[in-house]
């Protein structure tokens, strides 16, 4: 049972010039703001995996306008097999990523979830994900509830979404062991 698409190469600005294939087109999916409860999310957005990737990583910007904390969870992604968030952190030079069983968030505070700190983690992925598509993602909030979320895919080398470091953060959250030597993770649009 081979599901894996070949149709849309993912290094591929040139190659699709090249082949002219309409799908390459359509506009990409934007990113929007969801409310649950006194939750507010936005900024959400994922990166686009190499073929044979076998994880992928989600990031938002989270906001509590409550007056008390709340923790929230991954509970699915339509993508992978398995979702959680995971936090990141240097120990002795080493990134090393940890699940974590709820992110809490504290009342007026905002959290976001970008490469290099928090993340979701969508684990045994079904397909690699491809930019200008999106991942739906259910999260759920301990107290505000449950929520569907998309994350458009951005292309591997485009810079992320929101951040201000110039864009070449790269696999800056997932150059870790989880990929792998010769998962071909370094390769970059041209
Ligand atoms: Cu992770």
């Amino acid at each position: 049972m081979k599901s894996r698409h070949s149709h849309f190469l993912r290094c591929g600005m040139s190659a699709i010039a090249a082949l002219a294939i309409p799908l390459a087109v359509a506009p990409p999916a934007q990113a929007a703001d969801y409310d649950v409860g006194p939750i507010h999310i936005t900024q959400t957005w994922a990166r686009a995996t190499p073929k044979g990737a076998s994880s992928a990583a989600g990031y938002m910007t989270i906001t509590n306008k409550g007056a008390t904390p709340d923790k929230v969870t991954c509970v699915s992604s339509d993508a992978s097999a398995q979702c959680q968030i995971h936090s990141m952190s240097t120990e002795n030079g080493v990134m090393k990523m940890r699940p974590v069983a709820g992110l809490e968030i504290k009342p007026g505070e905002t959290v976001t979830l970008k490469p290099g700190g928090y993340h979701l983690m969508m684990e045994d992925l079904k397909h690699p994900l491809q930019a200008g598509q999106s991942v739906k993602v259910t999260l759920k909030f301990e107290h505000a509830g449950t929520v569907d979320v998309d994350y458009p895919v951005v292309a591997i080398g485009a810079p992320a979404p929101g951040a201000d470091t110039g864009g070449n953060m790269m696999m800056g959250g997932h150059g870790g062991p989880m990929m792998g030597p010769g998962g071909g993770m370094m390769q970059q649009n041209k």
